[in-house]
């Protein structure tokens, strides 16, 4: 009962600091979007916006459905199943197709808005029942002569679209384009989302103890994420030891020992919106020299990386800031015993991405890695910064002993360290929404493990 009550006293902390939860995107806003994405369509043409399918998780049990980012940002659809359709009828025209209304269904699966729900409540012109798209949606493809659509999502719509066109075109060349820049709106969800995950990691560096399970730390976490309503926005990660050198580890399954560090990266999602923090600290409350070291080399870099995130600079400004910073400091320690150039190398591929091997960010949005560019391996040409971007500052360095590539001091071996902010463009400059993550080694050290 004590354990019960003591979770809750933390949850109520967070509560607390959290403040007011802002609305949802409104429908005014969703037919501005809708007006915008079809002023670019040519009129005869359609565009078809399906949901993301339900995936199995085991035999007959679901994994968790999440909108299909798109159709939520034009229609604030949530559900399974929906498709929209924007079609020109003397105007343009949002149809939705929905699951009509089944008491049966219903009382095994929950309620349904059916067509007539859907149509009152939603911000569109038309309702059809799922059932019958088959007829309805190829009379709309006959009489038109272009085609957008993402194939992939929806089996049935791919073959409807498919016995028509031969050439697909693709509606995400306009919609990226439209989600790189945020609204007053989307902005102030994605600081609630920035503010529930930087109180979350709060707590858990405050619970953090050693002997504790990794998973012990990633419950408080997604626990504090639930218990405001809201949920992760990617699987968390909490590695301690070698694990924080695994960029992707979420096993989240060893014991953390006094002499590790732990590396926590975990955001949440609000109303569809994203954040994404990374946090890495001594599972002791005291860092090592070493673990200090590295762990003030990576601060350094994400702080010029943080400053490079100006209107007008090129994507890869920041990844070059903080590169700069690392390559330097590696030399200064005496893990690399090279110069400066060929630490960096072309291209910024040198010696120093042995232990830097992502990328420094990636923009934010609806998707955790959001859409319009900015990832290596993207095809959108590069892109400059402007007001409304929110992307991620996340450099890292990564020692671990398991790897039989490269050498290096036993002193060093084991440590990997990501400190990653969210970080809103603005004309007077970057905006770090996860400012109420602490990230200075002092105000760490007095956190973590002070419940
Ligand atoms: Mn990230």
């Amino acid at each position: 009962m004590k354990g019960v009550v003591f979770r809750h006293m933390m949850y109520e902390r967070v509560t607390s600091a959290l403040g007011k939860r802002p609305p949802q995107i409104s429908h005014e806003e969703m037919r501005m979007r809708q007006r915008t994405f079809c002023e670019q369509l040519p009129i005869d043409g359609v565009a078809i916006i399906t949901n993301n399918p339900v995936s199995i998780r085991s035999r007959d049990t679901h994994h968790r459905h999440r909108f299909n980012s798109y159709l939520h940002y034009l229609t604030g659809w949530h559900g399974e199943e929906g498709v929209a359709v924007f079609h020109h009828d003397g105007a343009w025209k949002c149809r939705l197709y929905v699951q009509e209304r089944d008491v049966i269904k219903e009382t095994w699966t929950g309620r349904r808005p059916g067509t007539q729900g859907a149509l009152k409540d939603w911000p569109v012109d038309e309702t059809v029942s799922r059932e019958n798209i088959q007829s309805d949606l190829t009379d709309l493809l006959i009489q038109a002569n272009q085609i957008f659509h993402i194939t992939g999502l929806d089996r049935d719509v791919d073959e409807l679209v498919g016995k028509t066109f031969d050439e697909i075109l693709d509606p995400r060349s306009i919609l990226d384009d439209m989600r790189v820049t945020k609204s007053d709106a989307e902005i102030a969800l994605m600081q609630y989302a920035a503010d529930l995950a930087a109180l979350a990691h709060i707590e858990a560096m405050r619970e953090c103890k050693s002997g504790m399970g990794e998973w012990q730390l990633q419950s408080i976490i997604e626990g504090c994420f639930l218990y405001h309503k809201s949920e992760w926005a990617y699987p968390s990660i909490v590695g301690s030891g070698d694990n924080a050198t695994i960029l992707h580890y979420n096993e989240n399954s060893d014991a953390m020992n006094e002499s590790d560090v732990v590396l926590i990266d975990a955001g949440c999602e609000v109303d569809g919106y994203a954040s994404d923090i990374t946090r890495t600290f001594p599972v002791s409350g005291k860092f090592t020299e070493a673990q200090r070291a590295i762990y003030e080399l990576v601060l350094e870099a994400q702080i010029a990386g943080i400053g490079a995130c100006q209107v007008g600079s090129p994507w890869s400004a920041m990844h070059h800031a903080t590169s700069h910073v690392l390559a330097q400091g590696l030399i200064d320690l005496g893990i690399l015993d090279c110069s400066l150039e060929e630490a960096l190398g072309d291209d910024y591929n040198g010696l120093y991405r042995q232990f830097f091997m992502h990328g420094t960010g990636h923009l934010l949005g609806l998707d955790v890695h959001d859409v319009g560019g900015g990832r290596q391996g993207d095809e959108v040409p590069e892109r400059t910064l402007s007001p409304g971007m929110v992307l991620t500052i996340e450099p890292g360095l990564y020692f671990g002993a398991w790897r039989e590539d490269i050498e290096i001091d036993t002193k060093w071996a084991g440590i990997g360290i990501r400190i990653e902010d969210d970080v809103l463009i603005t004309t007077d400059g970057p905006v770090v929404l996860t400012s109420k993550c602490p990230k200075e080694v002092a105000d760490i050290e007095a956190i973590v493990g002070n419940n």
